[in-house]
């Protein structure tokens, strides 16, 4: 059995995405589980797919889900996903979808399975400040980690971590920054932990 983290493509005009970048850092074992990464195409119609075929390539015994939030100074725990897709900006596909469900029929809110407050604790001890999100947003992020939770097995711990612009990002657009090191070590606690959870 394997984790598996995913980040996502470069959107809104930008060339880089942290939480693709992050991705090159994770090393390959964790606490002698395989690490397998992946970067999703921000993209609604194809990121289904995309996460499906992960899922079932690979069986995972924990999935994290990465994103940038572009306008958050901090790294977010993102405590909920919601069935509903209404974008600001269209994805790098074109679509602009309104109001609409993710799975119809599915229920209105799902709980992130990460143990949140215990990374939130573990960052603070490493001096990583954090803070938790009630919103994913309504764009990929939220639609990824909707469907994590809906199609994973209830016993697979699955979330959401939004991740701060970095010093690339930083550069070229001057705004609150967190080091992409810094940001890769917090990934790996933050796997740690929910690893050691459940040894
Ligand atoms: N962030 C966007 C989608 C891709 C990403 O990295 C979001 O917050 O929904």
């Amino acid at each position: 059995m394997k984790v598996l983290v995913t980040g996502f493509e470069p959107f809104a005009g930008l060339a880089h995405n942290p939480s693709q970048a992050l991705l090159a850092h994770l090393p390959p074992r964790i606490r002698g589980t395989e690490v397998v990464s992946a970067c999703l195409p921000v993209n609604a119609q194809q990121a289904p797919a995309a996460l499906k075929a992960l899922y079932q390539t690979h069986t995972p015994r924990l999935a994290l889900h990465l994103g940038l939030a572009q306008n958050r100074p901090l790294l977010s725990l993102e405590r909920l996903a919601v069935n509903l897709l209404d974008f600001d900006i269209p994805d790098n596909g074109g679509h602009h979808p309104k109001d609409a469900p993710i799975l119809p029929g599915g229920p209105l809110a799902l709980l992130s399975r990460l143990p949140l407050r215990i990374i939130q604790a573990r960052w603070a001890q490493a001096g990583i400040p954090s803070t938790l999100s009630n919103s994913a947003g309504l764009y990929l992020c939220n639609q990824v980690m909707y469907l994590a939770l809906s199609w994973l097995p209830p016993e697979v711990p699955a979330g959401f971590i939004h991740l701060p612009p970095d010093e690339t990002l930083a550069a070229q657009r001057p705004q609150a920054y967190v080091p992409l090191k810094t940001q890769a070590q917090a990934i790996l606690l933050a796997l740690e932990t929910c690893l050691e959870a459940l040894a």
